[in-house]
This record gives structure tokens, sequence and C-alpha cells, in this order.
């Protein structure tokens, strides 16, 4: 399959992160992209090419158009006041405060902002602008007739909702893409999140759409980011109710454990019948992985890619976490091999 990657991701690049109260080595970095890449094109999995890019019609299709405009302006605005320093927030709205407009940039900033995660820098719109059209080509590609397509998305997404950003995600690349098979003619499309977190954005944007349904297979919110959503009675409401299926894990699950929740989240998503598939890949289920707690294996991935192919579905995968650096390349490739190879 074809492997859509932007030089632009790059873009979006810190040192270190806020962490237990201190600043570490930053997990979220352009070398896991790097990585990935070299992996995909040393396995020779297919062409690795860059995105077309699209206007921002398929960004508003999804995202909040204040929010949008934020993003885009948020670095200027920043440094106006601030000077070329990144823009992390410290404060947020209580409870019950109006949504009144802000002048300061701190202030805006803690509007949209979800946690202290995802700075934004001189490049992070540029940056996150290429990941969603690594997506929508991603999309184009499977509706000219290609059977799958893997778009290597960086900065990740699944965090990213309507109105917020966080968790290293600014939009919600997988939400546009899902977003943007319907526009174009899909009647139902299935979003099936394998990130360790929960996708906590993408089941905010569709939980109200019968049209749409999200499936996330995750670390407990009870022990695990993003804490407050992901819990198992969350099933959708109004017209969606029923179309959002959270499968939560607690840490130290293993493969048994891990493909037991899968194997109900496929059957739902057979059930639903949809026209196409969007995945959100995370491979941070590693047991490597520095800041996850499940305890899969490298030749684990293959099988998950089979498990996902056995739909037999046009699908968009979208990259999402994976922080292992020494694995990452390794079991993305795995999995989207294993997904080929049972197709
Ligand atoms: C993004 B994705 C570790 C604490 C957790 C945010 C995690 C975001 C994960 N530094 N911080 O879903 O892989
Ligand atoms: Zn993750």
């Amino acid at each position: 399959m074809k492997t859509i990657f932007s030089e632009k991701h790059a873009l979006q690049s810190v040192e270190r992160e806020f962490y237990r109260g201190g600043w570490v080595e930053a997990f979220e970095i352009p070398r896991r992209a790097e990585l990935v890449r070299a992996a995909v094109t040393r396995a020779g999995l297919g062409p690795v090419m860059a995105p077309e890019p699209f206007d921002l019609g398929p960004v508003l299709a999804v995202h909040d158009a204040a929010f949008v405009r934020f993003l885009e302006g948020a670095w200027e605005s920043w440094t106006a006041e601030m000077g070329p320093i990144p823009a992390y927030p410290n404060l947020w709205p209580p409870r019950r405060s109006r949504s009144i407009p802000t002048v300061r940039p701190g202030a805006e900033l803690g509007r949209y902002a979800v946690d202290m995660s995802s700075p934004i820098l001189a490049g992070t719109w540029e940056a996150a602008r290429a990941a969603v059209d690594c997506g929508l080509t991603g999309v184009a590609l499977i509706e000219a007739g290609e059977p799958a397509a893997f778009a290597l998305c960086r900065p990740p997404g699944h965090h990213a909702g309507r109105d917020y950003f966080g968790g290293y995600c600014f939009l919600n690349n997988a939400a546009i893409a899902a977003q943007q098979f319907r526009s174009l003619g899909a009647a139902r499309v299935a979003v099936l999140d394998i990130d360790y977190h929960h996708g906590n954005g993408t089941q905010d944007i569709f939980y109200d759409r019968g049209d749409v349904l999200t499936v996330s297979v995750h670390g407990d919110p009870v022990q695990e980011y993003p804490y407050y959503i992901g819990f198992a009675d969350e099933t959708g409401e109004g017209d969606g109710e029923g179309t959002n299926l959270n499968l939560p894990l607690p840490w130290g699950a293993d493969f048994a454990a891990y493909r037991r929740a899968l194997t109900e989240g496929l059957a739902r998503i057979r059930a639903f019948a949809p026209d196409r598939l969007v995945v959100s890949l995370g491979v941070d289920t590693f047991a490597g992985d520095p800041i996850s707690h499940f305890r899969l294996e490298s030749g684990d991935y293959p099988q998950i890619g089979a498990m996902i192919a056995a739909l037999g579905l046009p699908t968009l995968f979208a990259m999402e976490g994976g922080y292992a650096i020494e694995a990452i390349g390794e079991n993305v490739v795995h999995l989207l091999e294993g997904f080929e190879a049972a197709r």
C-alpha cells in the first residue's frame, strides 16, 4: 500500500515536555515519523509519497471555525505579546465562566487547550495542516480505487475535539478523513482506534451521529490519560446512540486480552456494515512503550493487521502514537504487512 508522508511534520518539535512536575525528554518527537518512514521503505511496503494540499473545507467540516481561526493565528498573537517562545497554557477557564472573547493570548490558549502536552510553535499550524493533508490524500487514493492507504500523520490527532487540542494533537486527522469519506459519498464510516490511549476527540466529534461508528480499545481511563472519558458506558447519544463502543483494558493487558477486546470491536464494525474504515493506528500498546502499560509484542502486530483485513473494507490507516523509538517502525510495518498479507 502507499504511504503518505510530509516532511513538514518536523516543524512540530520540542526537546522537552512537562511530566510529573518537571521537564523530561519529550516522547512525541520528529524521529518517530522518520523511523516509521524508514521502516516502510526498508520493508518495501510500497511507495512513499507527499500529500496533496487541501483547503480548509474538510477541516471546518469537523472543527469549530473559531477554534480553527485561533490555531491558525495562535503563534502570531502569542509572540506579539510574549516574544518567540513556545506557547504553553498555564490556566484554564473555571466551570460556569462565559465564553466571552479574550484578548490576552494566554487566556485564549487556556480556552482551547486541555493539557500542557501540545505547545504551539512557529510551525505548528503548518505541521498540523500537513498531517491532515496526509489523511485526506489517503482518502482520495482510496476513492480512486486503492484498497488501503497509510497516512503517516504527525502530529497525531485523536485527542483533538471539535474545539479543543491536547495530548500532542491539534487537528483530528482521522476524524477529518472519516468525514471526508462521508462527504464524498460513503453512507456509513467506521473509525477503529487501536492507539493505547482512548480516542476522546474522535468519540466526541461523532458522539451524536449515527452515520459514523467509533470503536476504541484502550487503557482504562480510571488509570490512564485522558482520565475523564473513554469508559465502557459511553455509547453515544441522540442519533448516535449505540454507535460508540469503548473497550477499556487494565494496565498489564496482554495480547490474549487485547485480542478478545479487538474481536468484540471488529464484530461491532461488521454489524454496522460501513462502506469505509479509518484506523487510528497507535503502537503504544507495545510492551516496551515508555508511557503506556499494555504488553503487546512486535510479533502480535501482524495478527492485528490480519484481523482488520478480515473486515474486507477499504481502509485508511492514520498514524497516532507509539513512543518506543527502537521498535516503532517495526511494529507499524508488521501491522500493515499483516493487513496486506490477509487482504
Ligand atoms: C497521545 B497519543 C506522558 C503522560 C501522558 C499525554 C499522552 C498523550 C498520548 N507524558 N501525556 O494517544 O499516543
Ligand atoms: Zn496513544
